[in-house]
């Protein structure tokens, strides 16, 4: 039997090699050199792999995620009927988005963007000082990823808000859920985090109604999917000023076109879907122990909740 990779090229040797590091045993195959359909089961894919693909294999018995987002998963036509899928929830992902977070919350709370203005510029100005303990941050998504990058936030010093689809708590977190919670929430947000995984409930979350409620000169930040954020609705908050600047490290589509208004807006700061970039060889473990658990009949870690979308 054997594993199916399916990711970037240039990824997908490392992941072979991650995988035969934990499992020296495991056939791999890389797609789109299957090999007999018959012998593959397991699938471990990342964005660009068709669901539909998937239904050739009639031994398939677990997908795996290349990331800690679903979303490509769940794409129509989804998965194959009845086949488990799974996501990684893995320290280095949540390490970096929380590094990620941080980076950006610290420049806008640091007036950076101001200060390399005014370097370009020439200008010796003090702007005045900036206060951590009256400057909440708020989260979209308590998931791992959010819940982690509020800890840090809550260490430096900063009130920490957070909206979860249920109710949830996090220790240091003054939490928020449903419709109110979130417009309470964004209505005391100095600088709003989007972590959310990407449902229909969920696409355009972030439109000019929700930017509408944070309070003026308020800051996004957007390292879940392009798609939460309305961009029409965000670039007219940040030409009125309503947002004062946003750093965004996903976009749609991806890769960002070329005449987009985001690449050249003096207040948005960019990264390509960078922020928490899949290490395989600190994934594989979870990925071979999930594929243990799938040929014993035991239940998976980090199971995909198809009712919640993530
Ligand atoms: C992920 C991502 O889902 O990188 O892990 O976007």
């Amino acid at each position: 039997m054997a594993v199916l990779l399916s990711t970037k090229p240039a990824a997908m040797a490392m992941w072979r090699d991650a995988l035969l590091a934990v499992d020296p045993a495991l056939e791999i195959r890389m797609f789109p050199e299957s090999g007999d359909p018959a012998d593959i089961e397991a699938a471990v894919v990342w964005t660009a792999h068709d669901m539909a693909e998937l239904r050739r294999y009639p031994n398939l018995r677990l997908i795996v995620s290349m990331g800690a987002g679903v979303d490509h998963l769940l794409r129509p036509p989804g998965p194959p009927p009845g086949i488990p899928v799974a996501r990684l929830v893995d320290r280095m992902l949540t390490t970096q988005m929380g590094e990620w977070v941080l980076l950006n919350v610290l420049r806008f709370h640091r007036q950076d963007l101001d200060y390399r203005a005014q370097q370009r510029d020439g200008i010796w100005n003090e702007l005045p000082a900036p206060v951590t303990a009256e400057t909440p941050v708020g989260f979209l998504g308590l998931g791992e990823l959010g819940s982690h990058a509020a800890g840090l936030l809550r260490g430096l010093g900063f009130p920490v808000l957070g909206w979860s689809r249920r109710p949830k708590q996090v220790a240091g977190v003054e939490s928020f859920h449903g419709a109110d919670g979130l417009a309470q929430m964004a209505a005391r947000s100095r600088i709003l985090v989007c972590l959310l995984p990407l449902t229909p409930e969920t696409r355009g979350i972030v439109d000019a109604r929700l930017l509408g409620l944070l309070p003026r000169g308020a800051f996004l930040i957007n390292g879940a999917r392009g798609q939460h954020v309305v961009d029409a609705d965000l670039l007219a908050a940040l030409d009125s000023g309503q947002v004062a600047a946003a750093a965004l490290d996903v976009f749609s589509p991806e890769p960002l076109p070329a005449e987009h208004p985001y690449w050249t807006h003096p207040r948005v700061v960019m990264t390509p879907h960078a922020a928490s970039i899949t290490i395989p060889a600190s994934a594989a473990p979870q990925v071979v122990e999930n594929l243990t658990r799938a040929r014993a009949g035991e239940s998976l870690l980090n199971l995909v909740d198809f009712s919640a979308g993530y």
